[in-house]
């Protein structure tokens, strides 16, 4: 064995069995590979767990695992990437990794959930946990199934009941830090800022859409506020409402002023999952609805929370890995370990399609395609990195 470090590429240690084996083994405790979380909140018999249940049993979409560790239902679904395949034809990689979501069906959300009727508390303490907020309102009309269907007036029931929990937060922070404040001038700031927030929230707005600027909401991170978290909506529409979404659909847009909306028949969605493969897509597209709205909504709520895609390729496998926009090239070497963002050396990056055109990453770097990029590099959506890094 050589003295010095030890330089090594992913896709190196992916291709050697006997290099991954040890890699694993001393990366263990670093291991990475976070998973955005997304929670389904919304009022009783809005559609959430028929949604839940669309994602799991789509088999395009359901990864092969799910989470039974916790209460609530945790499921995870596979963000459908036209590009990873592509990619895994090129080289014949032996598997495919696509990146995955997770999503949890926060049950239990009821008018007074802020004063702790319903599942209350614990309802709260679900939405803590998740990174972004999936609104699941229903528009749908069923005498049989009971509760109001005007999708607006969902929204402001969640939304009232998830701005007075955060009030409460707030009020709370603004007591400590006003004492504290006494003996310490420097935290002027901090009072201000939750002065600020304050106001919004006691008038019932959210602070997704409140007149904070994203400067101010970032700040507001370390407190915790469930409504300082992104949102993107489903609203749950039935089989007539769909071939007309717009009237159902308009009002929440406007309301969340700009976040992700996708309008969608939970129900026949949920149907047409159980369904096989073929028989799904013909269900689908024979109601006009083409690959149906699932896969439209995973790829639409990823990409509207910020998420984007780098890949990593070979014989031993292709793999998309999710990274926060604007992350420097060192810490997308830290989605996969700790280690590589530790040991950064370099990333050798070239867009996806023109890596396809060249034909294999050989190629490329004859042609001079592949550039060497230094830990500052903001990797793009696309991106096709081999990072060099020394452990
Ligand atoms: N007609 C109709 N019923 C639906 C639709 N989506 C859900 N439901 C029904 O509404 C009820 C409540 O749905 P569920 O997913 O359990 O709602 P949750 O309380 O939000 O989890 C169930 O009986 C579903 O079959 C829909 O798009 N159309
Ligand atoms: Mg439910």
């Amino acid at each position: 064995m050589s003295k010095g470090p030890r330089v090594q590429t992913l896709a190196g240690a992916l291709n050697d069995p006997l290099a991954l084996f040890t890699s694993l083994c001393s990366y263990s405790e670093g291991l990475s590979m976070t998973v955005e979380r997304f929670g389904f909140v919304g009022l009783p018999n809005a559609g959430k767990s028929s949604l839940y249940n669309a994602l799991t049993s789509s088999s395009t979409l359901a990864a092969p695992y799910a989470f039974a560790t916790t209460e609530s239902a945790v499921g995870v679904a596979k963000v459908p990437d036209q590009r990873l395949e592509q990619l895994a034809g090129m080289s014949s990689s032996k598997r495919v990794v696509p990146t995955t979501v997770q999503f949890t069906d926060i049950g239990g959300l009821v008018e007074g959930a802020a004063r702790g009727e319903g599942l209350g508390n614990r309802f709260l303490a679900g939405i803590r946990e998740v990174d972004a907020i999936v609104f699941v309102l229903r528009a749908f009309s069923d005498p049989l199934v009971p509760g109001p269907s005007d999708p607006l007036e969902h929204l402001r029931i969640v939304e009232v009941e998830l701005a007075l929990a955060d009030l409460d937060t707030v009020e709370r922070q603004l007591e400590r830090q006003s004492r504290l404040l006494k003996g310490d001038r420097s935290l002027i700031g901090t009072v201000d800022l939750l002065e600020l927030a304050r106001v919004e929230l006691e008038r019932g707005v959210p602070i997704y859409r409140s007149s904070m600027s994203s400067e101010d909401r970032q700040l507001l991170v370390p407190h915790f506020l469930l409504t300082n978290k992104p949102v993107v909506a489903v609203v749950n529409l039935d089989e007539e409402q769909i071939q007309e979404p717009r009237m159902a659909i308009d009002p929440i847009r406007s309301e969340l002023d700009g976040a992700e909306v996708i309008g969608m028949c939970v129900q026949l969605e949920a149907e047409a999952s159980l369904l096989p493969e073929n028989d799904r897509a013909e269900m689908l597209s024979g109601l006009g609805l083409g690959e149906g709205a699932l896969p439209r909504f995973v790829k639409g709520a990823y990409h509207r929370l910020g998420l984007r895609t780098f890949f990593t390729t070979g014989e031993k496998e292709t793999r998309a890995w999710t990274f926060r926009n604007n992350s420097t090239a060192a810490e997308c070497a830290g989605r996969i370990h700790t280690d590589f963002q530790r040991g950064f050396i370099r990333a050798e990056t070239i867009r996806w399609d023109v890596l396809l055109q060249a034909g294999s990453y050989a190629k490329a770097r004859e042609e001079g395609l592949v550039r060497s990029e230094g830990r500052d590099y903001m990797p793009e959506d696309g991106d096709v990195i081999e990072f060099r890094f020394n452990i």
